[in-house]
This record gives C-alpha cells, structure tokens and sequence, in this order.
C-alpha cells in the first residue's frame, strides 16, 4: 500500500485516536504494582496494527455514530485481542519469542507477569465497557450492554478461546477444509465480526444496516485469518513482526495447506468480494470500510 493513499492516512489517523484511548484508558506507568502495567503497556503499545478498534470506529462511523460512544469499546477490542496474544505466544501454547517485532511479554517479564498481563487487558477491557457516565439515557445503555455482550461472546468458547482449543487439537491432524474454516471463523472471524457489528450498534444502525455490516464482520473475518495463512508462507518476520513459517513447521491445517497458496488467494478475494456486495447498498457511506476490506486482503504485514 502506498503511504500517502487515502486509505493509509485514514488508518494512520484513526490508530492515533485509538493509542491516545488506550494510553487514557490504563493506569499509568508508575502505578502500583509497577511491573504489570509496565507488563501491560508493553505489549498493548507494542506496534500493533489497530486493525480491530478502527473497525469498530469505520463501522459506527458509516452508521452515523459519534466517535466518543465507539472509542470505549474501540479500546475494549484491542485489549482483548493485546491479550490473547500474550497468552498465545506462552511456552504452553504457541511458545513464541517474536510479537509486533518485539520479544513476548514472558521472554521480557517471565511467565507469570504475562499471564496476569495477558489476565489485566482481558479484565480491564470488560471494567472499561462498565463505565458509563451519568446521565446515560436508556438508549445509551442498551447499546452499550448489547455490544459488551457480543464481545464477551466473541471471546468466549464459541469465539476466540473455542478456535484455539481447536486449534491446539488441530496440530499435526488432517482437518477437513470445513472444519478449518469453523476453526478460524473462531478463533479469528468471531472478534473481527464483533468488532463490526459493535460498531454499527453503538453507532445506532437500523436492522437492515446492522445485517449488511454483519456480513460484512462475517467476510473481512474469515478473510482476515486467510491471508494470515498466505502471510506466513510468503512473508520474513522482520516484515511480520513474528516468527514465520510457524504453521509448516507446527504441520498446522491452513487455507495454503489445505488449498494451496492460489486457492487461499482466491479464497480470500472471494471474501473480499462478499464483503463489498454487502455494503454495496450503504453506497458512499460503505466506502472507508469497503477500503479497510480491500486493504486486510491485500497487506503484507
Ligand atoms: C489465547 C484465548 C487465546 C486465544 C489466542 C489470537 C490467537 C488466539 C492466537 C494468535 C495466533 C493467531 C494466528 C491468531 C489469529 C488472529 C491473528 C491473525 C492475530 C494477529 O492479528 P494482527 O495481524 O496483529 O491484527 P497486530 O499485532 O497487528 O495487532
């Protein structure tokens, strides 16, 4: 992608609302006790892309919602996701050095501080959706509960924490295309999808907006973790900011090792193409999210 391409300076712009969010949204440095919020800084500013909160943002916006009703949750999604990196890139789990082009939090703090890192932003993010201001009106806080209840589904058993159980079950298995799919829709898809249609909720979409962004959360989703596959196989970590080559070497099911790299291309422009059929009758206010699709299926980080 081109830096200076519209698409680049709207995510440049937004990720600075979303980091200055966060950086609001935690106890300082300094705080007691000073090692799990250094721990918890750590890997939430690590360089991560923002792709989830500024969905949540895109979303809302393209449905007329105000900015300062989505940062919250923008913040709660990237908390979660900043945790189940954590707790993914543990000796029992993935066992990883690299993230975000940096050592993991237990290379840096040892085991225990990034689980209760990884346990801190997975606790804050829900105590964060908590607080509202007074003098919320009923509306308000409706939405607020509902998107608060579609994350903890997201990252619930049949979400974020259901795919990596089939994921580490997964391991060195033959897994039919099917179950893959499921399998990523999960792990992946469900928090992108949440992120999409919490947006659209707490931006006030109508039923018809919110079905239309669902499809879209559902496609951008499964697309996402597609060309995460095709990444790993065609990417350098200097460029990934992780180890590559990490699901060969883990005889892990992938979209490339079950279809190969040219089908999970043509897997995800497929989903590509779904995503924007979705949105198309939203018309101009489809456009920075119809961008964002284009840009997850196109990156190279
Ligand atoms: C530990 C409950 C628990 C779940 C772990 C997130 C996860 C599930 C595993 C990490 C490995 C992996 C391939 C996850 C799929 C999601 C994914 C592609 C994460 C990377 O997201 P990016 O590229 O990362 O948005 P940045 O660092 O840019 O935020």
């Amino acid at each position: 992608m081109n830096a200076a391409s519209p698409i680049a300076a709207l995510l440049e712009e937004r990720r600075l609302v979303v980091d200055e969010a966060l950086d609001r949204a935690l106890s300082p440095d300094g705080a007691w006790p000073p090692t799990i919020h250094r721990a918890v800084r750590y890997s939430l500013f690590a360089g991560g892309k923002r792709i989830r909160p500024i969905l949540v943002l895109l979303a809302g916006e393209a449905v007329g919602g105000e900015r300062q009703d989505l940062l919250p949750f923008s913040c709660a999604v990237e908390m979660v996701h900043t945790y189940s990196l954590v707790h993914d890139d543990l000796p029992a789990m993935d066992n990883d050095d690299l993230r975000r082009g940096k050592p993991t939090s237990h290379k840096v703090f040892g085991e225990a501080i990034a689980i209760l890192a990884g346990d801190a932003l997975l606790t804050r993010a829900f105590h964060l959706l908590a607080e509202v201001p007074d003098g919320w009106n009923d509306v308000k806080l409706r939405r607020r509960i509902t998107a608060t209840a579609l994350l903890g589904q997201a990252c619930g058993t049949a979400g974020l924490i259901g795919g990596q159980v089939a994921d580490l079950e997964s391991e060195g298995k033959n897994v039919e295309p099917r179950d893959l799919a499921r399998l990523h829709q999960a792990k992946t898809g469900a928090l992108l999808a949440a992120c999409v249609r919490g947006g659209g909720i707490l931006g006030g979409a109508g039923a018809e907006e919110l079905e239309r962004l669902g499809r879209y959360g559902d496609a951008v989703g499964l697309a996402f973790q597609v060309v995460d596959d095709i990444l790993d196989v065609t990417e350098e970590a200097a460029q990934l900011g992780k180890t590559a080559g990490k699901d060969v070497a883990a005889r892990k099911a992938t979209f490339v090792s079950l279809h190969g790299l040219d089908g999970a291309r043509a897997a995800a422009d497929a989903l590509l193409e779904e995503a924007l059929a979705a949105l198309a009758p939203l018309g101009p206010r489809g456009e920075t999210l119809a961008a964002l699709a284009w840009h997850i299926v196109t990156r190279h980080a």
